[in-house]
């Protein structure tokens, strides 16, 4: 892996939109990045593993629990820099950034806002310093697009609920200490569950041989027979719109993470088209590669604005989820080009873990899918503006 030496485009002055301190927790996060995570990635992900020392250096800049209150441990920091935290991140490597989202959007929020006064004392600290890990389970075997299909259910035995069925795809599952896990009751009704590492019928395998998100730790949330103690049921919200609630605040994190990896690839591409030569010229000069680079730099800018302005509607509490849709979609469809132009512009060497355009390539399969696909984004886009729903 070449020292990384990444310029940050900016090519519209987004950074003249930000204030002293988005710009100072926007390069903390960056030199961190470059410091800590750039010089080990690739080996991570070529051994698919997931970097655990790297853990307590992601809460000191913020990653886990940007947006939670600082009574909770949380950094109390508005939605930009959330975003700027998870650009950063994102633009070490999607897995890295996949940890982040999971315990910030997925865990910490969903028990800051569904939980009650104990349980968010008794949880937020300890994720917020990464002291815990957790993970959000909600897909399952036979139901990811539509998670309202859910199998995984609880009984009411009196003193405590049973929890039975299986999530699979969980990010950081394998090694996580408590799970937000989503179940139906005997009513049918969806309910948020915190169940720990050592509880007796939980097991978490992971998930092996992927080609995308090397880095970062997959698996399974098992439940067979798990007496989950009454306390733990988050008590605030109930029904579907409690997970995708949660959906809203990490697709909103990926729509800026996805830009980061945008940018690395561009930045990439753009050094290694001056240096190479070709026909006696560097490569940059050709009409072909300009045009791949003048459309990279032009959708970079176009993503940088649409999240910005995402994130002063989320500072407003104006944003909707159907805005968070269009622009999680638009931002990982962006990505996921620039990777593949990007990837050509270095010829042969864009296959290699020298650079790391081909390790985002792979990773941003996995973004375009998690989270909801590309296709729902889509569909979800198209029922806000005719009406119509395509999922009935
Ligand atoms: P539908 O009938 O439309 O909605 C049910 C209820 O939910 C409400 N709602 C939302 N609430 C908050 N935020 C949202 N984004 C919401 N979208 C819908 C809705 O108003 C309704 O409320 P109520 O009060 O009337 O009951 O539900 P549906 O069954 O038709 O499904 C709709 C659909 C397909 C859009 C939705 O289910 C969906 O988004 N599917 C995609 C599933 C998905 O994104 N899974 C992600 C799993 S987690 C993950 O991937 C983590 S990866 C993390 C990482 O590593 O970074
Ligand atoms: P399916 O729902 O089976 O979809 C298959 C195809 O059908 C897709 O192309 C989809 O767009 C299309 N399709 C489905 N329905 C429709 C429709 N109505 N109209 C048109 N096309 C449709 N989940 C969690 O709960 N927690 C996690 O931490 C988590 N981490 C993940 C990490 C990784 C690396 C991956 C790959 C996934 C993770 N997921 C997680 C799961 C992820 O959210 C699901 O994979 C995703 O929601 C899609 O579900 P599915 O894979 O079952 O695909």
């Amino acid at each position: 892996m070449k020292p990384d030496l990444f310029k940050a485009p900016d090519y519209y002055h987004i950074n003249d939109l930000l204030t002293e301190e988005h710009k100072l927790i926007q390069n903390t996060a960056r030199e961190w990045v470059k410091r800590e995570v750039s010089p080990i990635i690739e080996d991570y992900a070529q051994k698919a593993k997931f970097p655990k020392q790297i853990i307590s250096g992601l809460a000191e800049i913020g990653a886990f629990g940007a947006h939670i209150p600082v009574k909770y441990g949380g950094s109390g920091l508005d939605q930009i820099s959330y975003g700027l935290i998870m650009q950063e991140i994102e633009r070490g490597d999607s897995g890295i950034r996949s940890t982040a989202s999971v315990q910030s959007s997925l865990v910490m929020y969903p028990i800051f806002a569904y939980g009650n006064e104990a349980q968010r004392k008794k949880y937020l600290p300890k994720l917020a310093t990464g002291e815990w890990i957790g993970s959000f389970g909600l897909t399952e075997p036979n139901h990811g697009s539509n998670p309202g299909g859910m199998e995984t259910n609880f009984k009411d035995k009196g003193d405590y609920y049973l929890l039975n069925g299986a999530k699979m795809w969980i990010s950081n599952a394998p090694f996580c200490d408590v799970a937000v896990v989503w179940a139906k009751n005997e009513e049918g009704g969806i309910h948020g569950l915190l169940v720990e590492r050592g509880m007796k019928g939980f097991s978490t395998p992971e998930t092996h041989n992927k080609w995308s998100l090397r880095a970062s730790a997959t698996g399974e949330l098992i439940f067979d027979n798990v007496r989950i103690p009454k306390e733990n049921l988050l008590p605030n919200k109930s029904g579907l719109s409690a997970p995708l609630g949660c959906l809203d605040s990490a697709r909103y994190g990926i729509a800026w993470g996805a830009i980061g990896a945008a940018m690395d690839c561009y930045d990439t591409a753009l050094k290694y088209a001056k240096e190479r030569l070709q026909f006696g010229k560097p490569i940059a000069q050709f009409q072909l590669q300009q045009k791949k680079l003048a459309e990279m730099i032009t959708e970079i800018t176009k993503a940088q604005l649409l999240a910005w302005r995402l994130g002063t509607l989320k500072n407003e509490d104006k944003a909707t989820s159907a805005q968070i849709s269009m622009a999680k979609r638009n931002n990982v469809e962006m990505a996921i080009k620039i990777a593949r132009e990007a990837r050509q512009i270095l010829g042969g060497m864009g296959i290699s873990g020298e650079y790391s355009i081909m390790r985002h390539m792979m990773n941003l399969e996995s973004v375009v899918t998690y989270e909801g696909t590309h296709d729902i984004h889509l569909l979800i886009t198209g029922l806000d503006i005719t009406g119509l729903n395509a999922f009935k």
